[in-house]
């Protein structure tokens, strides 16, 4: 066995941590106040490879593997998880769906842009009544020949407005249930396809969370994925290699907290000496350290078992199920190490606690992630 990693993952994790440090770090406390998306960051992010790091080079990618895409994650998540899901949603759903099971033609069209983040995705599953249970899907997608007409509303899109490629699933047969799932690419400009209302949330504050309102959207049938009635399985994949980064940002965010808590127990003086000398932090600093090097092996397991062609549903399952348990609670404890300081906005520790929440929910919640991991060990 190896744990080591190559020079270039090396460099590329290295420039993942000066870029969070010299262009995340600066404006992330006003951008998670004002809910502003990172517009500039995100081009940054495009210039730097960050955002299509596993995709070919022939399509603008910076054909790296899926190791080297989960310690960019990492490294952006421990200062900004607004940011990083934007590089998650964008490398996992999007270029990874769209390269794998995409036609010569929309690849032609979309990746290149997308991997060098001229333009943006989004990944439009969920609903108002189909989050966790998403084989029921109220959206339709309605067989007209040459093209579909899409009708329905969508819940809680990353990307929502910031993006110019969105990939919907929608019904189309309903006595088919799951096998009669479509996904579809719909652009920003199609008539009826309208912006809903953007979420006030208790974190990622940055990224922009929309509901999509379709109205009589017509979309050409070239713009559906695999042939019909493959959207839920689309999904499914997906989302499976989706959740290997949302391991990596929970991962991060709890690497993240640590540091900080860290540092500020070798500075704070209580009873006469630093507040690390009492068993009491230094005992949470033990805890927090032994967790995140668990959940770091396990991510980065699932990241190897996606490289090297092996089943990554359980490994990516068990790693988002156990580093965002680990990230809720090693951001609660580095609160508690802040006192009354982790309560103040400029210690940023109380940002990556209400941003370790989300890890939890999305892209499979905690419960469906138990759902993956039983149903694959009793099979
Ligand atoms: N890869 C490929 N196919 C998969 C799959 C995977 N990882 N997981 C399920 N499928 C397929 C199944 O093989 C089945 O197809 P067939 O009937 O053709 O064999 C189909 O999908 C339905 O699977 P299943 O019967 O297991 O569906 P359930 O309704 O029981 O749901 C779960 C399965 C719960 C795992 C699924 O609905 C799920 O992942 N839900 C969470 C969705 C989610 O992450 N939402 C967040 C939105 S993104 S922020």
């Amino acid at each position: 066995m190896d744990f080591s990693l190559t020079e270039e993952q090396e460099l590329i994790q290295q420039a993942a941590r000066d870029f969070a440090q010299n262009d995340l770090l600066p404006g992330v406390i006003e951008r998670d106040e004002k809910q502003l998306f990172p517009k500039e960051e995100v081009r940054k992010m495009g210039e730097l490879g960050f955002l299509g790091m596993m995709v070919d080079p022939k399509y603008g990618g910076s054909g790296l593997d899926t190791v080297s895409y989960v310690l960019v994650m990492e490294e952006l998540s421990k200062i900004d998880a607004s940011s990083s899901v934007i590089v998650s949603v964008n490398n996992s759903l999007v270029c990874w769906g769209l390269e794998t099971f995409g036609t010569e033609a929309q690849k032609e069209k979309y990746l290149s842009k997308l991997a060098t983040g001229e333009i943006i995705g989004a990944f439009c599953l969920s609903e108002p009544e189909a989050g966790s249970d998403a084989t029921s899907q109220k959206t339709t997608a309605i067989d007209k020949g040459d093209h579909y007409v899409l009708n329905g509303t969508k819940n809680w899109i990353t990307n929502g407005n910031s993006a110019d490629f969105y990939f919907v699933i929608a019904q189309t047969d309903k006595e088919k249930k799951h096998r009669g799932i479509n996904a579809l690419i719909v652009d920003k400009n199609m008539d009826g396809f309208e912006i809903g209302p953007k979420e006030n949330k208790l974190g990622i504050r940055g990224s922009d969370t929309h509901s999509l309102i379709f109205n009589d959207v017509k979309v050409p049938k070239e713009n559906r994925i695999g042939e019909d009635g493959f959207g839920f399985k689309f999904a499914m994949k997906t989302l499976a290699g989706g959740r290997i980064g949302i391991a990596a940002q929970a991962l991060g965010i709890a690497a993240g907290a640590y540091e900080l808590a860290l540092k500020y127990s070798q500075e704070r003086k209580a009873f006469g000496t630093e507040i690390c000398n009492h068993q009491a932090i230094a005992f949470k600093l033990a805890d927090m350290h032994t967790q995140i090097e668990a959940a770091r092996h396990m991510v980065y397991k699932a990241a190897w078992d996606k490289d090297n062609g092996k089943d990554y549903d359980l490994s990516g399952a068990m790693a988002k199920l156990y580093a965002s348990q680990i990230a809720m609670e090693t951001t609660v404890e580095a609160v508690q190490v802040h006192g009354g300081n982790g309560f103040v906005k400029e210690y940023h520790v109380e940002r990556l606690m209400r941003d370790a929440k989300i890890t939890q929910i999305y892209e499979g919640t905690s419960e469906i992630q138990k759902i993956v991991i039983s149903r694959s060990i009793l099979d």
